[in-house]
């Protein structure tokens, strides 16, 4: 059978089960916390409000045997995890023994055929999760098969897709079935424009400076390179007091900016690489963060982060009220991460906290840092003038338990042969009580904070080969 036949099958099996569930009954959600765990839980809460159902709602940053453990004792008959879950069916199928479980993702699935649980994952039929649908994506599609209202949410799937990085010039099959219901029901416009974050919402110097794809040389990672290179081709960043959002450049500015950007790119690989497709939430106020998905996403991610996600979920669902406090809740974060990068730049130059070797960096923030920021800031500090190509970034932050020590592993540079994931699969073999989990290019793990000496010991040793592999070749 065809793979998207096969998929389209699975939805329509779960789904079926689904709609014999008593609507008496309280229905409990397990999501993940990042950006599409979000979309998924409110397409999810979106569909049980139309079948007139109850339910109550956990968002987890990873799912582990503690939070199982707590999930086992509350006594739910119905449980559904969304985008995640693929990586723990044998530990869920053996503790919630006569329990009816829904598992709706796409990650990577644990090498396990379960008997009970009504298993929804691209993978089984041979579709690649990473890439082609989201968990939002696989929530929706079942949600559909259910009831077909849930048309109004496509645009919500479409978010969740693009906050797991599965647009590159568009989308494959499966997501953009999805975008295609979002157009449909004139929910999202898609137009071609300067594949620049924030354009509505960011000044048009800092957008400039903060784009590293596509890559601008002198002016990514500059403000004042930024500046000067809008002054050199004439055009005034400022406009009266304040700077210049990109959408207040007339035509022909932008059509100045986009040539010159251009040419500035002219020994980089494609240098015309520098136009893709906005994906545009027509409902949305013009300069409202909601109003490119893209943006949408990273404020639906500072909700997780910041343990705000009823606010992304109330923004998903269209709530007015909850989308202006989710937009304050951007601010805040965004105050998190510079008070991050502080501290970062306060302790760089000193050795107790981040070891700076050749081809590598540790840092362990401690409580100096937010647990949930931790990982966004070495992904920043990847991307910073100073630190160079290939350089890997292994960075630590106290969980709130005190118990526990949060490790995230990011890399320099758009290496694509390495996979993180693996490395910290390898740095945290020895440690008794460590989870690994992530992806290629970005990878993590949560280990006892007794066991941060013994992880550092691993990663000096891993991360010195690996650097040195790349120096030899
Ligand atoms: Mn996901």
């Amino acid at each position: 059978m065809d793979n998207y036949l096969k998929f389209k099958e699975l939805v329509k099996e779960a789904a079926d089960k689904f709609k014999s569930i008593d609507k008496s009954e309280t229905v409990r959600i397990i999501s993940h916390l990042d950006c599409d765990g979000i979309c998924a839980c409110s397409i999810l809460v979106k569909l049980l409000n139309l079948e007139n159902m109850k339910y109550s709602i956990s968002i987890v940053q990873q799912l582990n045997d503690s939070v199982l453990r707590e999930l086992q004792v509350e006594g739910y008959k119905t449980y559904i995890f969304c985008d995640l879950g693929s990586g723990h069916l044998s530990t869920i199928e053996n503790m919630f023994k006569d329990k009816n479980i829904f598992v709706l993702d796409h990650h990577e699935v644990e090498n396990y055929k379960s008997e009970r649980i009504n298993f929804v994952s691209p993978h089984l039929a041979g579709i690649d999760g990473s890439r082609e649908i989201s968990g939002s994506g696989v929530v929706f599609n079942f949600a559909l098969e259910v009831n077909k209202e849930i048309e109004d949410m496509a645009h919500v799937a479409v978010i969740g897709a693009i906050g797991d990085i599965q647009e590159s010039g568009g989308f494959s099959k499966l997501n953009n079935e999805i975008l295609e219901i979002a157009v449909r029901k004139n929910k999202i416009n898609v137009k071609k424009g300067l594949r620049v974050f924030g354009g509505n919402t960011r000044p048009v110097h800092k957008l400039l400076e903060y784009s590293t794809d596509p890559y601008i040389p002198d002016v990514s990672g500059s403000e004042s390179g930024a500046i000067q290179f809008l002054q050199q081709i004439g055009i005034n960043p400022k406009i009266g007091n304040d700077w210049k959002k990109l959408s207040q450049l007339t035509q022909e500015e932008q059509k100045k900016l986009a040539a010159e950007i251009i040419m500035k790119r002219a020994n980089e690989e494609n240098p015309e690489d520098i136009f893709g497709n906005l994906y545009e939430l027509v409902n949305e106020k013009e300069d409202s963060p909601l109003r490119e998905a893209k943006e949408f996403s990273t404020l639906l991610n500072s909700c997780g982060r910041m343990s705000k996600a009823s606010l992304g979920i109330g923004t998903c669902l269209g709530h007015d009220t909850i989308k202006l406090r989710a937009i304050r809740n951007l601010a805040d974060y965004k105050r998190e991460i510079v008070r991050g990068m502080n501290w970062y730049n306060e302790n760089k130059d000193k050795n107790d906290r981040i070891m700076k070797k050749d081809g590598y960096m540790i840092i362990n923030a401690k409580e100096d840092v937010l647990h949930t920021i931790i990982g966004t800031i070495a992904s920043i500090i990847t991307k910073s003038n100073g630190v160079r190509p290939n350089t890997f970034v292994l960075s630590m932050a106290q969980n709130p338990d005190n118990d526990t020590t949060k490790v995230s592993l990011r890399i320099a540079g758009d290496r694509k042969d390495i996979n993180l994931k693996q490395l910290v699969e390898t740095m945290c073999s020895s440690i008794e009580g460590a989870e690994s989990g992530g992806h290629m290019q970005a990878a993590g793990a949560v280990i006892p904070s007794n066991k941060e000496e013994e992880l550092i010991e691993n990663a000096k040793i891993i991360l010195e080969r690996n650097a040195m592999e790349e120096s030899i070749d």
